[in-house]
């Protein structure tokens, strides 16, 4: 079975066959907010595709021909095409697929979208230092550093006077940031944008996206993962199914 809630392949499993055509395959992983980017591109746009899980503890041999950096996300074509980095990812569906536009066309509304990824830019490594901290009096130390990115942030919606980063409506940028603030309640890091009340707003308002809930992980469950990923354990990837 293939899809979004499927259990990951891991060593010895046997690699999928050629994409049909008129699909599109991406090889992710549950828990992965890179790889949530472009399942997100995916849905969002309405593209037929497939979702491949891969356990990343315990990753299949024929994985390195996939990407030889063993990572999530990729992208397959039916005609073998094969597309890494989330954000590559995401240009490349906006760009090969009809249907709703996520990016603007106006060059300079363009230029904001990857001005605001920029400003963005500090928040995966941040939170995923977060994750890794073996000394629990780190904590404090990012957590000051993630307010800062979260003010910036702020400051640029609050400029704006938009509930979203490209407007009125929900747009690329949006999505390409969304996986890290879903995460701020399962890391206990909510305190982090209490003094952000457009961010806020903006989160409340990100959820009620079609798109976004349909893709939304309860806290819990991104715990129970936490748990068993920083802890090597092959189940990780499968946590909760
Ligand atoms: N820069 C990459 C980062 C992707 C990434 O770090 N993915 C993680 C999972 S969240 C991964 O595949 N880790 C496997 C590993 O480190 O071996 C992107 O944007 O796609």
């Amino acid at each position: 079975m293939s899809g979004d809630a499927a259990r990951s392949l891991g060593k010895g499993s046997e690699p999928p066959g050629p994409v049909p055509q008129g699909k599109i395959r991406v090889y992710s992983m549950r828990f992965c907010p890179f790889a949530q980017r472009t399942r997100l591109v995916l849905k969002a746009k309405g593209i037929g595709h497939e979702v491949i899980n891969i356990n990343l503890k315990n990753k299949p041999e024929w994985y390195f021909q996939k990407n030889p950096h063993g990572l999530v996300p990729v992208l397959e074509n039916s005609q073998g095409q094969l597309i890494c980095e989330s954000l590559i990812t995401c240009e490349y569906l906006e760009e090969a697929y009809p249907g709703k536009k996520l990016l603007p066309d106006d060059p300079y509304e363009k230029a904001c979208q990857k001005m605001l990824l920029e400003l963005f830019s500090k928040v995966p490594s941040l939170m995923s230092s977060f994750i890794r901290m073996q000394n629990k009096e780190d904590g404090p130390g990012i957590k000051d550093e993630l307010r800062k990115e979260f003010s910036k942030l702020e400051e640029a919606l609050k400029k704006k006077k938009t509930t979203f980063f490209g407007g009125n409506s929900l747009s690329m940028i949006d999505y390409l940031m969304w996986p890290w603030f879903e995460r701020l309640d399962s890391l206990e890091l909510n305190e982090c944008v209490a003094h952000t009340p457009n961010l806020k707003l903006w989160m409340a308002a990100m959820r009620e996206d079609p798109t976004v809930s349909s893709l939304i992980t309860d806290a819990k469950t991104f715990q129970g993962f936490f748990r068993l990923y920083m802890q090597n354990s092959p189940e990780a990837c499968d946590y909760g199914l």
